[in-house]
């Protein structure tokens, strides 16, 4: 009795005593599978990325995650960019790699901020940024830089919204009517052809409105003549799910579903409204907007992300985005548990300030979250080996079949034999987790 009572003590207090571990990433196969199939296949892979500054800032991690796709995969182009206060640089100044655009803006141009609560114009998009004209004595107009053979411009209709010229390298191409006869704000989009084929060449856009009816345009979209990764950024500053729950719209939804998405990955932490690092008042509004993208993308897989360690109170965050990410079947990554925190990761370099990351925290980031999804996506492509998106008994026999046609030769060694078999079933394993 005696005996199993301290055995009992023990294991009470062993559970007490225990950390819970969080894995460093879980349930990445089934997300990454469509994007590295179609990067794979010679066709466009379409990412996204919700984030805040972390993911918003020319130094930071996804910029360099985007390159590092970009030199195996080529670009298919530099994707959605907001026209707000920061809307990149094209390489010529700032900390980082190439971020997007060239913006010249003429009298009469207004821009959202990129950073804090949303403003009512910020409804029709995915991360609360607008640009708009308006009529002050002249006509408000603006002309941008962009790269790409295509550019999407991507508008917002509204009653009261009036038309706008569009010039090509001061051509008139085309005159977009923006009003609507009543009803929610809906998107609009236009795909522009510039004509450029080297992805490396800037095209000059002017905008310019034609009554003094104000117009509301959001962003460009840059697709490459080519095939590869196109990256979107979709991120605010200083923002969590609260303040993204705003743009649970009709109009936001069809504009994230024109942009094809293959993965949307989304590294949000508690931010204004989000309960002030209560874990349940976040917990509930990653749901609600986690949920919301999973209704109104039916299809596009999804990974949430935790921040890396630079204050403790990630911690406790990091355990609910596991927990949301577990009861849904979505990809997890953890940051969190990479570093013991700030002072690690500030003595290698990595931390500009107290949150920000640095160009080689960037690097570091966006190389390592590079590695994680592509070593899923073989291990992925190898374990669907009939090619049908699941990983199920179909792939088992499939692969026996090719085994036994001697066409199974996984570890290229040139036979195929016990080895290649032991391959399959790791990668199979491991796309099953
Ligand atoms: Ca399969
Ligand atoms: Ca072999």
């Amino acid at each position: 009795m005696r005996g199993n009572a301290i055995v009992a003590l023990a294991v009470c207090a062993g559970l007490a005593g225990a950390q819970p571990t969080r894995p460093l990433a879980e349930g990445l196969h089934r997300q990454v599978l469509p994007l590295y199939r179609d990067l794979n296949g010679g066709r466009v892979g379409s990412l996204g990325i919700v984030g805040d500054s972390v993911s918003l800032l020319d130094a930071s991690y996804n910029w360099q995650l985007r390159n590092h796709f970009w030199s195996r995969f080529g670009s298919a182009g530099d994707g959605y960019l907001a026209l707000a206060r920061f809307d990149g640089n094209c390489g010529s100044y700032g900390g980082g790699p190439r971020c997007g655009l060239q913006s010249i803006r003429g009298p009469g141009s207004f821009v959202s901020d990129d950073t804090g609560p949303w403003e009512a114009l910020g409804y029709a998009t995915p991360d609360g940024m607008w640009g708009e004209l308006r009529y002050d004595r002249a006509p408000g107009n603006w002309t941008l830089k962009t790269y790409g053979r295509e550019v999407v411009i991507h508008y917002t209709r509204r009653v009261g919204g009036g038309p706008f010229h569009v010039q090509l390298n001061g051509v008139l191409v085309t005159t977009i009517e923006t009003d609507l006869d009543e009803g929610e704000p809906q998107a609009g989009r236009f795909v522009l052809d510039t004509g450029q084929d080297d992805p490396n060449t800037l095209s000059t856009i002017r905008f310019e409105m034609t009554s003094t009816l104000p117009v509301q345009i959001n962003a460009v979209e840059m697709r490459s003549a080519a095939c590869g990764l196109r990256y979107h950024r979709l991120a605010r500053g200083g923002c969590g799910p609260a303040r993204f729950m705003d743009s649970m719209t009709q109009a936001n939804a069809d504009l994230l579903r024109s942009l094809e998405l293959d993965l949307l990955i989304v590294m949000l932490d508690a931010a204004a409204g989000d309960g002030n690092n209560q874990p349940a008042i976040y917990r509930a509004n990653l749901e609600t907007l986690v949920d919301w993208y999973r209704a109104q993308l039916p299809g596009v897989r999804m990974i949430l992300v935790t921040h890396h360690p630079f204050t403790p109170e990630i911690g406790p965050q990091a355990d609910v985005i596991l927990d949301v990410a577990r009861a849904r079947g979505l990809g997890f990554v953890n940051f969190y548990d990479l570093f013991s925190g700030f002072d690690e990761m500030n003595a290698l370099g990595y931390m500009n300030g107290i949150v920000h990351l640095t160009p080689a925290g960037g690097a570091y980031f966006g190389g390592y979250l590079y590695n994680l999804l592509t070593a899923a996506a073989d291990q992925a492509m190898v374990a669907d080996w009939n090619g049908d998106g699941d990983f199920d008994f179909f792939d088992v026999q499939a692969f026996l079949g090719s085994f036994s046609g001697g066409g199974a030769d996984l570890n290229s060694d040139g036979v195929s034999n016990f080895f290649d078999v032991q391959v399959f079933l790791q990668a199979f394993s491991a796309a099953q987790q």
